[in-house]
Parts: C-alpha cells; structure tokens; sequence
C-alpha cells in the first residue's frame, strides 16, 4: 500500500539521521524526515522537467524577494499525496497539523511583490510553462516582528537554523561575482515548484553568498580573531538580509552589491548553459530564442548592463551585436507609482560595485540620447528620459529603455503610468505598455488553506476541475437564491472563524467572540495603505459607545496585521497607536462588549492562511490612486469576504466582477482626488467638523499613552498641522465621512445573514479572473512567447 511504503520510508530516514526510532524522536525530526522523504518522491519528476526544458524556450523570473510561505502542505497537496497525509502523520505517531507547523516560513519576502513572485511560480509549473525563478537566498530574511508596550520591534529571522530539507545545495554550479572591492562565491539552492498534479516541477534557484577564502590562518595564528574571519563575513553581509537599511551609504552600497550579486550569478549562470548546450554559436545568435528574463521592478535591473558586459567582454561579441541581443530577452514589471520606491542610485555607488558595468550603463545611455536627439526629441524631453542624469542613475528608466514590454499589475495602475508616471515614455514606445493584471494561487489561498469551503464547491459543482479552471466558479451563481447553500457558506464561514479565535488566543492572547464580525487588514504598514484610517474609525466607535452604551450596533472584532519597515518611523507610530486603541476598547468592560481589537504579531504567509478564510470584510482602503494592485484584496474574495474598499488598483476590478451591490465601495476617486490636490486643507476640516475633531483629538488626549515617544503627536501633525510636508498626504480626513458610512452600511446588511451569505457567494462566484493561472497564461502569451 502506498501509506506503508511512505511511512517505511520515513521511518528510514529518520534512522538514518538520527539513528534513533519513529517514536523516540522530535516532531521536528518527523517533520524533517518527512520533508525528504517528499523531496525523494520527486527527484525524478523534477530531473525530467529540468532535461525536457533545457531544448525549450524558458522564461526566467529575476525577483529580490519570493516570498513562498511553507512548502510542506502546499507540496502535499500539489504532489497528489494529500489522500496520505493524514495516514501517514498517524503512523508517525503526530497529527498532520502538527507535522505543518514545524516549518518555519521562509520571509524571502516584504509583501505584495514577493508573493506575487511566489504565486506566478506555482500557476507557471501548473500550467507546464518553463519558468524558472531567479533570487537571493537570504541568510536571515526580512525580520521577524513582536511587540514590546505596543512598540513593534525587530529581530532577526534564522530561518534555516534546523535546516532547509525542501532546497539542494548545487555546490558543482557555484559562480563568482566581482565586485570592484571585493570577490565573492555565489552558491545556488534549488527549490522545487511542483505545479498541481501535472507531475511538472520547475526550479527556484536562490543564490548565497559565500567567501572564497575565508578564513586567514595566519591572522588567527597571532590572535586576531575577528580580523581572521572578517573575509568570510564581509561576503555573507551580502546575502544577509533583505533590503539592508539604506539611509546611510554603505547600506546603499550593500543594496546594490545584493542586487548585482543575484542577477550576476544567474546571468553567468544561464549564459554558461546556453554555451554548453549550443557550442558552435559563439555569436550567441540564437540566444533570444530560447530566453526572455522578467524583471520583477528595478531591482533586477543590472542584469542588463551584466549580460552586455557577458556578451562584451567575455564573448568578444562588439556592441552592436550585444545590444541587439540585450534589446530582445528583457521585459520589466512596474509595480508602484510611488516616487521613493522608483530606485535610482548615485553614480559613485554604481561605480563602487561594478565599474565596468557602470560604464556599459553610461554608453546605453549615450548611444540612447544620440538617437533622441536624431528624433527631433526637445532637450527638455530627453532630460526625462535619460538613464543618467544629474549624478545618478534611473533604474526604471534603463529597464523601460531596454526591455521589450512594460507592464503594470491592475488596469487602472496601468493607466497610471501611461498617463502620468511614465507618460513620456508611453509617447516615445506606445507598443511597449500593457497591462497584467496580478492573480493568486487558487491552491494555497483555497484548496490548500480553506479546506471546508473548497471540498463544499466542489460538491455543489459536481467535480474538482475548477481548482484548474477558476472561471468555472461562476456556476456557482446558480446557488445564489438556494437558501440550503447560504446556510452552508455561513455554517463554513463560522467554522474558520472558530478555528482563527482559536488560534489568536493561543498566539496572542486575546479573547474575540466568532459570533461578531471579522473585519480583517492585513498587509504592509504603509500611510498610502491607510491603517490610520481605520483605527481612527474604532476611535470613532469608541467615543460613540462611550457616550451612549446602549447603543445597538453588530459586534465586530477588528483585526489587523503587518510589518512597518524598521527605518520607517510614522508606520511604526501608527502600529503603536492601533495597540493603544486595542488596549484601550478591549479593557473597557462595556465598550468590549460590542467591539474588539487585535493586532496580531509576525504577519506571514502561513498566518495568513488562517485569516483569510475567516474574515467578513476586507479592507482595502489605500488612497485612490495609490496602490497599484493590491493581491490580498483577492485572497479574501475567494474566501468570501466583502470588500470594504476604494476606487483603487484591482478593488475595482473586483468591483466590477463582483457587483458594487456585493460590497462596500467608499471615498474619493483618482480624479476627485486630482481637482481637490492643490486647494486641499485638512485643518480646516478639521477645525469646522465636531466629528472628526473629536477623533482625531484622541492623538493629542492623556486616555492613551505613548510613553513619551511623541509618536502620537507626530502622527497628529502628520494630519493636521505638517510644516516640512504636505498635512494629511493620503486623504484620510477626507475620505473619513464616507468610510464612516461605509461601515454603517455594513453593519445594517449583516444582520440579514442570508443576503449577507449571498453576496459572500456572488464574490466567491466571479473570483475566477484573480487566479494567477490566467495572469501567467498572459504572460506567456502576450509577454514571453513560451
Ligand atoms: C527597493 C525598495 C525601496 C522597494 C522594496 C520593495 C520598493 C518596493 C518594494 C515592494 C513593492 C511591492 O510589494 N509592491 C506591491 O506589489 C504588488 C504586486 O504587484 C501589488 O499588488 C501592490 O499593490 C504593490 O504595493
């Protein structure tokens, strides 16, 4: 029986590495060994796909961040054993559940952008597409998050401290990168993407950094112990962590020395294959037959003057016959609008890390200007368009230059960029732009993390086929009237409501009621995402059942999660204003009685995977205009939740999927925004609203402390009174009176649990379009050519 031979094997491999017996060892050991014996099933499938794709075209991701989330589950599932699972885990003499969290969640990731990366490998190897996924194996990932007093704080994530059983080390293909001060080993991990049944595993190969010498005897031996390994640790920096802190300079250097470091590595790493397998094209002529490289935002962007410099320099290719190539193999994805996100570097710390390849840059440059100027384009125009200019270097605009499309990641961002952002760009190579709208993993974000729901859908159609076919979900429109099914979706909702109240008290312990409503935030702390919204409407509720404790309003428990960057001061204010407001609401014994706030710590993927099949409402209220896609907005529309959301990135296209009537739509458009840009005064507001004055005054009031870090006023003038910026950037005051309405809104159409269960299916229906098989299938198609 296929249970047995599993768990002989298990059983094989724990003697073997532990030398001890199934029921004297750890969970942890279980967990290992079950890892590998999983990684050994596949070996031949993942051989396979490997030698099959080396004759295809291949598309190759290039991302800074893939943020995977937990591979034991989702591989399970993916790989077809998951009838086992549970079986198995028995004869271990452990529960599968408890087998899952043994593993730790890689964060090779900040968000959005990482996770997307993550997503699009898993629909790429379901749909038998050739993409291989490129990154850097961080040593200690973003951080991990807790709280102290309510203050977020910081510590570093060991990720692989027990090990790594679902990567190879691929010591044979180490690579060397240089640097103009420094020489370091670029050691490549394979991780497996195993696609959904297909028996099709694609390669996710993160490269570490690594010393080539790095020990100095000699230094040792004449007790220098720090100065004896500092070689060794002087390279490991590099792939360290994610996003170094880059407000001073050699935390600017150490960025980019990662950046280049990666897509060097991978670079080299596919030119050398390409030239083992066709040997007699020294002039690389069908190099572009058999590669596109997506660059996931700017920060893979020096692979292009790094092929130049492959193709120059060690392949005595002349520049005409480099650039010609290099014009056709790169595609770049914009995923933000946002001005400091654009990357741009001052030419030293160009120079600093490869001066050649800063060269090469500068030469792209010049040729690209020479053929501006022939175009009768103004001199003003190309000053906008340069790659360098000014004493730095534009990532995006040596990416735009270069590379064959553009996209962005929702409809209205795309139009963003076309008629604002990159609009000079637009004008010069309108055939370029085009949008890609992002997608999820129906696997992960359902069949895998919400179980009951996903078993419950395939029942109601009749057969499994929608996990590999989202639209098919719109049968279930069918069912919108059958008050059976209503019922059901509730009873299912309620069930992981349970099973999160659960787990949030274990974690973070705190008591919330399933009965309430779950309206749920997770996702970056950023002020253009608008946490500061909603906490000042808790403030709001708050004052409302202060003065008036009869109130009848719907319980509602309000949960929130995320991480502020550590250089990021107002988001971490505001993560310490949302404590307060949970310590101060949760305390009260009437005002808890009606609603509840928690923050949990450590948002990730795998906690995620519990929040999002419980929520009621989504939010997703950045400011018009701002968030360029957003995908957690889609995570829990498959689960059935309503939005409560703005006219912003894929909220609209959610919108217009699901129906407005199915959600809560609320605040100011894009073009509202524009026309009240400049005329804007949040003081006024402020001073002539009883409202909102009342709850903004709250920052300013001794009922809540910030322990005389003046966080809170600093956040209070951030609205009100900013001298050195624009008050109140991202429209929160404005916006405040409709999103007041907007919850009203809710907590009326909640107490019809039916109509609510109705509108909860019509979203889970017309979910089909967000599932990123369709957004890869794009790719391939309209991008890559695979
Ligand atoms: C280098 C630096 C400052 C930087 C680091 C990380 C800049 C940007 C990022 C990450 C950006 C990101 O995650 N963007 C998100 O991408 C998602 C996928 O396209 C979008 O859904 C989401 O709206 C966007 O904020």
């Amino acid at each position: 029986m296929e249970k047995d031979r599993i768990v002989e094997q298990i059983k094989d491999i724990v003697l073997y590495k532990t030398g001890k017996t199934i029921d004297e060892v750890s969970p942890q050991a279980k967990y290992e060994a079950s890892s590998i014996m999983i990684m050994d099933d596949i070996k031949e499938d993942w051989a396979k796909t490997t030698k099959k794709n080396k004759d295809r075209r291949n598309a190759y991701y290039f991302s800074a961040e893939f943020l995977i989330g937990r591979s034991f589950g989702n591989n399970i599932l993916n790989y077809g054993l998951n009838h086992e699972a549970e079986g198995v885990a028995e004869e271990l003499g452990i529960s599968l559940s408890a087998l899952e969290e043994m593993e730790e969640d890689p964060a090779l990731g900040n968000g959005g952008l990482g996770r997307l990366a993550a997503c699009f490998m898993e629909s790429a190897a379901t749909e038998n597409l050739p993409l291989q996924g490129y990154g850097v194996r961080y040593s200690q990932g973003l951080f991990k998050q807790y709280f102290n007093q309510g203050f977020q704080m910081e510590e570093g994530d060991d990720w692989t401290a027990l090990g790594d059983p679902w990567s190879l080390r691929k010591q044979a293909e180490t690579k060397i990168v240089n640097f103009k001060d420094q020489k370091v080993l670029a050691v490549p991990y394979d991780t497996p993407v195993i696609g959904y049944r297909n028996k099709n595993i694609n390669t996710l190969r993160l490269w570490q950094a690594e010393a080539i010498n790095g020990f100095d005897f000699s230094k040792f031996n004449n007790s220098l112990y720090d100065d004896s390994m500092s070689t060794k640790n002087r390279a490991e920096d590099i792939t360290r962590v994610l996003y170094p802190n880059d407000s001073q300079k050699a935390g600017k250097i150490l960025r980019l020395k990662q950046q280049y470091f990666f897509v060097s590595a991978s670079i080299q790493d596919i030119v050398s294959k390409y030239k083992q397998h066709f040997p007699l094209d020294i002039k690389f002529k069908d190099f572009s037959k058999y590669h596109i490289f997506q660059l996931n935002d700017t920060h893979p962007v020096m692979a292009i003057p790094e092929l130049m410099r492959l193709l120059l320099d060690e392949n005595f290719l002349s520049w005409e016959e480099a650039w010609k190539i290099t014009k056709k193999v790169f595609a770049f994805t914009n995923h933000t609008i946002l001005q400091e996100a654009m990357e741009k570097w001052s030419e030293d710390i160009v120079e600093t890390v490869n001066p050649r390849c800063f060269e090469i840059i500068k030469e792209i440059d010049r040729r690209f200007i020479a053929e501006l100027k022939e175009s009768k384009y103004t001199n003003e125009k190309i000053e906008e368009l340069r790659i360098v200019s000014k004493g730095t270097v534009r990532m995006a605009n040596l990416a735009i230059r270069t590379s064959i499309k553009v996209n962005g990641v929702a409809e209205l961002h795309t139009e963003i960029l076309k008629k604002d952002t990159l609009k000079d760009w637009y004008e010069l190579y309108p055939s370029k732009f085009l949008n890609k709208t992002n997608g999820i993993t129906p696997r992960r974000w359902l069949v895998y993390s919400n179980k009951e729901l996903s078993n419950y859908i395939t029942e109601l159609l009749g057969s499994d086929d929608w996990i590999l076919d989202l639209s098919k979900l719109k049968e279930l429109e069918k069912y919108l009237d059958d008050e059976t099914v209503l019922k059901r979706i509730n009873e299912i909702k309620y069930n992981n409501k349970v099973r999160l109240a659960k787990y949030i008290k274990e974690n973070e312990g705190v008591d919330i009621d399933p009965n309430s409503i779950f309206d749920i935030q997770v996702k970056r702390l950023h002020e253009y995402k608008r946490q500061l919204l909603n906490a000042l409407h808790i403030v709001y509720l708050y004052n409302k059942i202060k003065s008036n404790p009869e109130i009848d309003i719907v319980p509602r428990t309000f949960i929130f999660g995320g991480k502020a960057a550590p250089g990021y001061f107002r988001a971490k204010s505001i993560i310490k204003f949302i404590n307060e407001i949970a310590k101060l609401v949760n305390n009260d014994p009437i005002v808890s009685k009606k609603i509840k706030v928690v923050f949990v710590e450590n948002f990730r993927v795998s906690y995620g995977e519990k929040i999002y099949p419980a929520a009621d409402v989504s939010e997703q209220i950045s400011t018009a205009g701002k968030e360029a896609s957003g995908t957690g907005n889609m995570k829990f529309m498959l689960n059935g939740a309503l939005t409560l959301g703005t006219y912003d990135g894929a909220n609209i296209e959610i919108f217009k999927e699901a129906g407005e009537d199915s959600n809560f739509v609320f605040g100011a458009t894009v073009e509202e925004l524009k026309e009240i840009e400049s005329t804007y005064d949040p003081e006024q507001l402020y001073l002539n609203d009883e409202v909102i004055k009342e709850t903004v005054d709250i920052l300013k009031s001794d009922i809540i402390n910030d322990n005389g870090s003046y966080m809170f006023l600093e956040i209070y003038n951030s609205l009100i009174a900013n001298k050195n910026e624009k008050p109140d950037a991202y429209f929160v005051l404005k916006d405040f009176h409709s999103y007041v309405k907007a919850h009203e809104k809710i907590d009326k159409e909640y107490r019809d649990s039916l109509s609510w269960a109705r509108k909860s299916l019509k979203n889970i229906a017309n979910a089909g379009k967000f599932s990123s098989d369709r957004t890869i299938k794009e790719y391939a198609n309209e991008i890559w050519d695979i």
